[in-house]
């Protein structure tokens, strides 16, 4: 038999366990290690046959220090026995035997053939039909059935509340929308996550709190400090956001306001937090060194992040300083969009919102990237080493929401571990049946991409980086992937009507870019899937998913009402080349290159570039710069190294219009001296056909239909991407690697929007003026 608890709100996990030792003749033995959290535990309860005598429920508890066990613990009053989970065989067939002050609800959790009795045997239930709850039973006689003196008046009052009630709902319901719904201040908006996400890693999103609602501001008091965690069993130093890991999840909708107050209360470590695909204002963008300087410890910072109008979709926010986002600094953000309005002969009706759009019933978010067990500024010295010869650390493990799993006899002897052999809560994948979810993903890794395959259950991709995607016409779809580190996907997760628990979902790292073998990490990861009302036995194992049908994300465009808004040419043309390069001059430490500029945080003098004239900025800024107007600019990247690349770009999406891999050669395209792109070259012209002239205003060399608006794109060894965007959130913005270890050795440059083209006027003057240099 299985107790679950629930303490009382004053008492504590550790209190509960006390008064479970002195509890005779019970002994309380917790069976799952990570359900020792302050408001949940579950034990197994030994002795039943003596689960009679109310004092001995109530002297420890109840009475407090006058009973027999009782220590003085707490003599508050105290439920602590509410849901009981019986296991076949029943261990004990007489409910009133508990007493009934201490017992709320009976569920019986799908047990198959399993039959409570009680001693009047005035119930019997079959756990076989599923989930119910039952009120406890009473001794207590049950007052005969009196006839009401007044049936009027039981009518009249009936009639009163049922008005009241409708009033309410017609208020309150999120789906009808009246005149006045504008003016009343929206509820509470619920929290996504209860506790730590490693006890409760399961992100259950709440469109309906928010796609009927006009735009507020959000407040949010953050205190980030730093603590030891076991997120897959072995122990690290990891930060923490109001002592959760991953941070809090925001919740918004398009236009919405977040005021996001930050605390850091980590010694010894400046911090800034980005908010990745959103195109805030600069001065909000988190990028130290660039926009502004780091929270010095003990010091607050207020991000003041809009959400433009048309942004909605799946994004994050991360630690944009130093490498703290390997130690967990992040979390997720979801911007859910608002359902549009129409009038119709003066009547209020709703166009579609994304559920009925996208065919789904509800949410999750996943959080999923790699894992490093040592601290991540150990990790990146260890990369700059020279006798490592740039080769990336290969991650030890993997984790989704915060959560995996780690044998802790994998773990390489040279690197050793503090690690407890723990069954991982995988319950964000806890699904209702025969119910339609959008699951939104995020990237949250350091270095690698990742894929995701589904057992029983079909894949129908419906955005990239919060961007909407033509739909694959493919069906029977169960595999998705890469995504790279900072990229997100949304997807609709439809179950066949057969699904049964368990199903499974597993993770595959990208091993592509492992230059090494790391024995600790297990790069393909298979969790469960839970049908909430499926039978499921805990010896069950949980199913290796098969590949049946791909989608290829690298060969995703955006939907067709994206690519409207592309146009054939851009007003600008931006070439540059990236790699890591060691040199000797540096002692092989490998350093990220664009051009002939690797980047660091502004520091001489220190202050963020955006309040720097750019003659003030050091030697370690390379800029490419926009014009004071609107623009749209073409910018071609080029990748000289051995190895691909995830970019980046602040403040802005861009359009993929080409990436082209080279078979041979550096695969560099300079479309100042290059007729046609590299791989797009026309085919050879015939007697009948003429290739096409690159002089003729209307040459396109690109396939517009086909090209992807994106904020992070993998471009490949040896290769190009070609990228458009519309140049119009002003200021100076990153274009950067994701992967960790190349940002924090350089591979990094700047965009600077809409200033002045000498650069002589700093674009956030109010810094500038204010003598903003960052304390050191
Ligand atoms: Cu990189």
């Amino acid at each position: 038999m299985v107790v679950d608890l629930q303490p009382h709100p004053r008492v504590s996990v550790w209190d509960l366990h006390s008064v479970a030792k002195h509890v005779e003749p019970f002994d309380i033995l917790p069976v799952d290690p990570l359900s020792k959290s302050p408001h949940h535990l579950t034990g197994t309860l030994r002795s039943p046959s003596q689960l009679t005598p109310d004092s001995t429920w109530a002297s420890p508890i109840g009475k407090g220090a006058e009973g027999p066990c009782g220590r003085g613990l707490n003599t508050s009053p105290l439920q602590i026995v509410t849901t009981i989970d019986l296991d076949s065989p029943p261990i004990f067939s007489d409910l009133d035997s508990i007493p009934s002050k201490f017992m709320r609800n009976v569920n019986l959790h799908h047990r198959p053939q399993l039959t409570l009795s009680r001693s009047d045997g005035a119930a019997k239930q079959s756990a076989s039909e599923g989930p119910r709850t039952q009120e406890p039973a009473s001794k207590e006689p049950v007052a005969p059935h009196q006839p009401t003196r007044s049936v009027r008046t039981w009518f009249l009052t009936g009639s009163l509340l049922a008005c009241l009630w409708m009033m309410a709902v017609y208020i309150y319901h999120p789906t009808i929308h009246l005149p006045w719904s504008d003016w009343i201040e929206p509820l509470q908006t619920r929290p996504s996550q209860d506790l730590s996400a490693t006890d409760h890693p399961r992100i259950k999103l709440h469109p309906e709190d928010h796609v009927y609602r006009p735009p507020v501001t959000q407040h949010f008091n953050w205190r980030i400090t730093s603590g030891l965690r076991r997120p897959d069993g072995v122990l690290k130093q990891i930060y923490l956001i109001n002592d959760l890991f991953p941070g809090p999840t925001i919740e918004a909708r398009s236009g919405d306001t977040l005021l996001i107050t930050v605390t850091n209360a980590v010694e010894e470590e400046s911090i800034a937090l980005h908010w990745h695909g959103i195109h805030v204002t600069n001065a909000m963008d988190g990028a130290a060194g660039v926009s502004q300087c780091p929270i010095a410890p003990g010091a607050q910072f207020i991000y003041n992040v809009t959400i433009p109008a048309d942004q909605s979709g799946t994004y994050w926010y991360h630690a944009h300083s130093g490498v703290s986002r390997g130690d967990g600094l992040y979390g997720g953000l979801v911007v859910h969009a608002p359902v549009a309005k129409s009038t119709v002969r003066g009547l209020m009706s709703r166009a579609r919102s994304d559920a009925q759009k996208f065919s789904y019933e509800k949410e999750l978010l996943l959080l999923i990237g790699d894992w490093y067990h040592r601290p991540a500024k150990d990790v990146l010295a260890w990369y700059k080493l020279p006798g490592n010869f740039a080769n990336e650390p290969v991650p030890d493990s993997l984790l989704v929401n915060g959560v995996g799993h780690f044998e802790c006899s994998m773990a390489v002897p040279a690197r050793p571990v503090d690690c407890i052999e723990q069954l991982a809560n995988t319950s964000f994948l806890d699904l209702d049946p025969n119910t339609v979810y959008r699951i939104r993903v995020v990237n949250t890794g350091a270095l690698a991409g990742l894929s995701l395959v589904f057992d029983q259950e079909n894949i129908d991709l419906i955005q990239v980086d919060s961007i909407d995607v033509k739909r694959s016409q493919q069906e029977n779809v169960n595999s998705v992937g890469i995504l790279y580190p900072g990229q997100r996907m949304d997807f609709v997760l439809r179950t066949s009507s057969t699904a049964q628990s368990p199903s499974s979902m597993m993770v595959q790292l990208d091993q592509g870019c492992f230059k090494y073998m790391n024995p600790a990490l297990t790069p393909d990861q298979t969790f469960p899937i839970h049908y909430r009302s499926g039978s499921i036995s805990g010896s069950v194992e949980t199913p290796t998913p098969q590949v049946r049908n791909h989608i290829n994300l690298d060969e995703v465009p955006s939907s067709p009402s994206i690519l409207q808004s592309l146009p054939l040419k851009a007003q600008q043309t931006h070439v540059v080349y990236t790699k890591i390069q060691k040199m000797a001059r540096n002692h092989n430490i490998p350093e990220g290159y664009f051009n002939q500029t690797t980047w660091k945080p502004q520091s001489d003098p220190p202050a963020p570039l955006i309040s720097l004239p750019r003659e003030r900025w050091d030697t370690n800024q390379l800029a490419l710069s926009t014009g004071p107007e609107a623009a749209w600019v073409d910018l071609v990247v080029n990748n000289l190294d051995e190895g691909p690349h995830p970019f980046h770009l602040h403040g802005h999406h861009f359009y993929i219009l080409a990436v082209q891999e080279s078979t041979y050669g550096w695969g560099s395209y300079n479309p100042f001296t290059d007729p046609y792109p590299p791989g797009l070259e026309p085919p050879e012209s015939t007697p009948e056909t003429e290739p096409p002239n690159p002089e003729d205003p209307t040459f396109q060399p690109y396939d517009l239909s086909s090209a992807a608006l994106r904020d992070t794109v993998q471009i490949p060894s040896r290769g190009y991407a070609v990228l458009r965007f519309r140049a119009d959130n002003p200021g100076v913005w990153l274009f950067h690697c994701h992967i960790l270890w190349h940002f924090a050795t350089g591979m990094a440059m700047l965009v600077d929007v809409m200033g002045d083209p000498a650069g002589r006027v700093a674009h956030d003057v109010s810094m500038l003026a204010a003598g903003g240099l960052c304390p050191i």
